[in-house]
């Protein structure tokens, strides 16, 4: 039986703080038309996808920090995204902030089935930046204050007749995600991004941040024989410019769509899961060539930081 069927990336332009989740859903529901007319089987948005990217302002008040979370998935603001969903028979990656009964906060992005059911859910494991309010920066990144790591691990999903893993923007950083992920089996993975184009610590790699999405994206792929939708929160949002280049690359490490521009975009490619195998039982046969007992360090407990 074929593995073969379209997947799409609904890249998003900026939200504005004063955006409410109602408009940013009825802006996904526009896209996920598009990606149904385009016959797409499932469709991909971007982290933090509800909202602004809060994590950039410093908030001191309980209350108001937790006003940026969801409490329940889906809860009425989102309903809208899921019935349409099943109405048309789609499925659908989604970033949101996540906030549990117990009062836990997480970076959080769920795979939804055509059916309309929450099939997935994966934590953010690499959180970037920082927790104290650092006034030097243009804008803050409070990733590290704001949510706790993941607690889920990298978990791979039968879903869409394959097996489908979940990262996040900056776990697309790390080897170790891709590489967990492909020991899991998973033949495609979905993630959203917000990267901003400037990045204070080291500003004199800001020219290098599209270079660093295609580089990182394209080498997870290669190097586990498997396929990625990745797509981006981008466009100048609150005064920090995010980039776009939402991505679907191919196990061979092709790209073979790219958003042209920082707003509202699909983009869309067929992919077909048995061309994992291309990779997968050739350089990348991890059974015959994967030498473990040499990787140890790579698990030993991370030095003090
Ligand atoms: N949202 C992110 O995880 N952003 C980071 C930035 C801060 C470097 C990223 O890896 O793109």
């Amino acid at each position: 039986m074929s593995r073969k069927f379209i997947v799409a990336g609904a890249q998003m332009g900026p939200i504005t703080k004063d955006e409410p989740r109602a408009s940013a859903v009825a802006r996904m529901c526009t896209m996920m038309h598009k990606a149904h007319e385009r016959g797409a089987a499932l469709v991909v948005f971007p982290e933090l996808a509800l909202t602004t990217f809060f994590p950039r302002w410093f908030i001191d008040d309980d209350a108001a920090l937790d006003a940026w979370f969801e409490k329940q998935m889906p809860n009425d603001d989102v309903r809208p995204l899921f019935d349409l969903a099943r109405e048309l028979g789609i499925g659908f990656h989604l970033g949101y902030a996540e906030l549990t009964p117990e009062g836990r906060h997480f970076n959080t992005a769920i795979l939804v089935s055509a059916e309309g059911e929450i099939a997935g859910k994966y934590r953010k494991i690499h959180l970037p930046g920082h927790r104290e309010n650092e006034s030097w920066r243009p804008f803050q990144h409070l990733e590290k204050r704001y949510f706790e790591k993941g607690d889920l691990g990298f978990p791979v999903f039968d879903a869409f007749g394959g097996k489908v893993g979940m990262c996040i923007c900056n776990d697309r950083r790390w080897p170790e995600t891709w590489r967990v992920l492909g020991l899991g089996g998973a033949e495609l993975v979905v993630l959203g991004y917000n990267t901003p184009l400037h990045y204070p610590p080291a500003p004199g790699h800001d020219h290098l941040q599209y270079f660093h999405n295609e580089l990182s994206i394209q080498a997870g792929c290669y190097q586990n024989g498997l396929w990625a939708v990745a797509v981006a929160k981008a466009g100048m949002e609150e005064g920090s410019e995010l980039i776009g280049g939402s991505v679907i690359v191919a196990p061979t490490g092709e790209i073979l769509a790219r958003a042209a521009t920082q707003g509202d975009e699909i983009i869309t490619a067929e992919i077909d899961l048995d061309r994992c195998a291309e990779i997968r039982a050739n350089v990348f046969n991890f059974a015959v060539h994967r030498e473990p007992s040499d990787y140890v360090a790579i698990t030993a407990p991370k030095a003090a930081g």
